[in-house]
């Protein structure tokens, strides 16, 4: 039976793949044939009693052995996927409750960038540094989707388009031919490579190529390190469904061992990277706003690690609070 009417049910699967129901609510496709059939395109409310016919025809020529089945000989050809939906078509994402550079007609935007943003320390890297850069040249500005992950809306097809790893966040460049850069690491790299061209926020890898390079050590350190081992932390201390002490005692004992390596580092200087004390960097906006949540990650105090505190405060001093303090990044926790 089902044979018969493969057709038109591959038809009705793209046709509730790409509807509003699934693309920008968020539903699944099972959800929304039960629960919003009515909300459905024509198209598929169509597609769905034709299958419905399929199937019944296909029963009752099995009972009487005699006839073409309605839809047994339906052609489809699979649709090719939409485009990816401007900003404004997007999700209706949780919006800010104060909106300073968030518009709700992104579409109308000349801002250079947007960025698909949550409020978690992958989130808050990139808007540490563009707050930075413009806050040095206005121009560098930028509007700010936020990405509901409770919802998994990073897994929606649009978003896997601008970042196969269905993750936050990713920065869509409008004035370069809209690129898309995920990965926060390859994201801070990016906007210092095209909009920092005085080196204000790392170092010229043609005349400080040391420090260019140690720059780039403790952002991979950070990127390959902090991030992922604080992130099981938080994971298994606060989302997993069963309690397994081994991985908690295992990542709070590895976040704690790279906490300790950051402070051999900073013990002598007040930034990761940069000659002398140091100069605050790309290498510092990719790790402190990990740090910085060590109470969530349960951890009581940064005392161990006086410098490492003395930086994450530092961090928080130069950095512009305005913008940050709106959508939700205090100071060190
Ligand atoms: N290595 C990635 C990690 C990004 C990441 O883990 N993002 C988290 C939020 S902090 C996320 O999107 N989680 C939702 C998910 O995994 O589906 C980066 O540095 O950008």
């Amino acid at each position: 039976m089902a044979s018969s009417c493969q057709n038109l049910i591959a038809a009705l699967k793209d046709c509730l793949k790409y509807s509003d129901c699934v693309m920008k609510d968020g539903h699944k496709p099972s959800e929304c044939l039960k629960e919003h059939f009515n909300e459905l395109p024509e198209e598929c409310q169509n597609l769905r009693k034709a299958t419905f016919e399929c199937k019944r025809g296909m029963l009752d020529m099995r009972k009487r052995f005699r006839g073409n089945i309605v839809g047994s000989q339906f052609e489809y050809t699979p649709r090719e996927p939409p485009p990816p939906p401007t900003a404004s078509q997007t999700p209706d994402l949780n919006s800010f409750s104060t909106k300073p550079t968030i518009s709700s007609t992104m579409t109308d935007s000349t801002k250079p960038f947007v960025l698909y943003f949550a409020g978690t320390p992958n989130g808050f890297m990139p808007t540490v540094l563009l707050e930075e850069l413009k806050a040095i040249n206005p121009a560098v500005d930028y509007d700010v989707e936020k990405i509901d992950i409770s919802k998994n809306i990073q897994k929606e097809p649009w978003f896997i388009k601008l970042n196969p790893n269905g993750r936050i966040p990713v920065l869509v460049d409008r004035s370069r031919n809209n690129f898309a850069v995920f990965e926060t690491a390859a994201i801070i790299l990016y906007l210092a490579q095209h909009y920092d061209k005085d080196f204000n926020f790392w170092f010229n890898p043609a005349t400080q190529p040391d420090d260019y390079s140690e720059m780039l050590q403790w952002i991979f350190f950070a990127h390959g390190g902090v991030g992922p081992m604080q992130g099981q932390l938080n994971h298994f201390n606060k989302f997993a469904p069963v309690d397994i002490p081994y991985a908690k005692k295992r990542y709070l004992d590895e976040t704690k061992r790279l906490f300790g390596v950051l402070e051999i580092r900073l013990q002598d200087r007040d930034w990761l990277a940069g000659p002398g004390r140091g100069k605050f960097s790309l290498a510092d906006i990719k790790t402190v706003p990990w740090v910085r949540i060590y109470k969530f990650s349960g951890i009581e105090n940064l005392d161990e690690w006086p410098n490492v505190k003395v930086c994450c405060h530092n961090l928080f001093r130069v950095m512009r609070m305005e913008f940050h303090g709106k959508i939700g990044l205090g100071g060190p926790l």
